[in-house]
């Protein structure tokens, strides 16, 4: 991994969470001091800081908003408090983990967000990418925070990252090589104004993007064209040529006139499952997963734990774990 781009010492990480903690992993891996941030920390947090980094300084607080030159900004943290406007306004780069990592990773980049199902989408094209035979790490909002990706040794040949609307909004340009939108319903209102601020914050995975994907039955999901994008569409519809989605019984997936799997050799079920593994098809082709390994993967994967998950029919009823998903 290259050195960080920072030269002074003027570099503040606000949160000890997952992300504060691998941002601070890699701050160190790079020589680069910091001062961390948090307005109320886990006690247990602290401990976990001060064993690991007993040379740099904790404040539990508030930012001194006049101080730093960066400032990296953990996801559950508004953007819009006072002092991060402040410090803004003294002239402070504003980022996060996902800037960071963006600016050092070399392997293309497979970013996924969504009101509901990308950690479904994010797991499965991991799968998918791993019966490929790719060096495939998968990071992000679906728990391993993208930083520590760049830390691990492995010499990773593709990224697959599941993107929170709040990771994206202090993302500059994320340059992804592919990238989804799945679906967009209202959520996290309380942190968004209005749904519109909501929609730009998660179609900021788009920037810069080379091959989008977005989802033929949400128009709310569809990027913008340019000219340098390409755009493949998914959905629960028969699909045009190059576009993925089903027949019209819906027994099989297809791309474009041609079938590709019958719909009853899925691991999973589900609609909302058959959405999500034609979205993984759509972004698999987008960096070149080849079509058998990924179909494989369709009819191995069993889904995740806690999410749309089976547990069992009583009397005709069927009973589904969803404890875990967003919505
Ligand atoms: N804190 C402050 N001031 C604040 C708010 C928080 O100091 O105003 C401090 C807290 O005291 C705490 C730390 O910030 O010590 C927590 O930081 P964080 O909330 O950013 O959480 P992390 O532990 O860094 O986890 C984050 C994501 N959390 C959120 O976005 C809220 C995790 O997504 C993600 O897995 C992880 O980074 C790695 O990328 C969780 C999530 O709920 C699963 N995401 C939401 C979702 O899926 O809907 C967006």
């Amino acid at each position: 991994m290259q050195q960080m781009v920072v030269t002074d010492n003027a570099v503040a990480i606000l949160g000890l969470g997952v992300t504060g903690m691998s941002c601070a992993r890699y701050f160190k891996h790079c020589g680069q001091s910091f001062v961390m941030f948090d307005e109320n920390p886990a006690a247990q947090s602290v401990a976990n800081f001060e064993r690991q980094f007993p040379e740099q300084k904790l404040v539990v607080g508030a930012l001194q908003e006049d101080a730093f030159q960066t400032i990296v900004v953990s996801p559950g943290i508004a953007l819009d408090v006072p002092a991060i406007r402040r410090a803004s306004v003294f002239g402070a780069d504003i980022t996060g983990d996902i800037s960071l990592f963006r600016s050092e990773a070399s392997a293309p980049i497979v970013a996924i967000t969504g009101s509901n199902g990308k950690s479904t989408v994010t797991a499965l094209l991991g799968e998918m990418a791993k019966h490929a035979g790719r060096k495939v790490a998968v990071g992000g909002n679906i728990g391993k925070p993208v930083l520590d990706l760049l830390l691990d040794e492995n010499d990773y040949d593709l990224y697959i990252v599941e993107l929170s609307s709040y990771q994206l909004e202090r993302t500059a340009c994320l340059a992804a090589d592919t990238a989804v939108v799945l679906n967009i319903s209202p959520d996290h209102l309380d942190r968004y104004a209005n749904m519109m601020a909501y929609h730009q914050a998660k179609h900021r995975v788009h920037r810069c993007c080379h091959y989008s994907v977005f989802n033929r039955a949400d128009k709310l999901t569809q990027p913008l064209p340019t000219q340098d994008t390409q755009l493949v569409s998914f959905g629960l519809s028969v699909p045009d040529l190059k576009q993925f989605g089903v027949d019209s019984t819906l027994k099989h997936l297809m791309c474009g006139p041609s079938k590709l799997m019958p719909v009853s050799e899925m691991g999973v079920q589900g609609k909302h499952n058959i959405e999500n593994a034609l979205a993984a098809l759509a972004l698999g082709s987008g960096v070149g997963l080849p079509l058998d390994a990924m179909l494989a993967a369709i009819k191995e994967f069993k889904g995740l734990a806690h999410r749309c998950q089976f547990v069992t029919n009583i009397n005709g009823v069927d009973f589904i774990n969803d404890s875990k998903g967003t919505n």
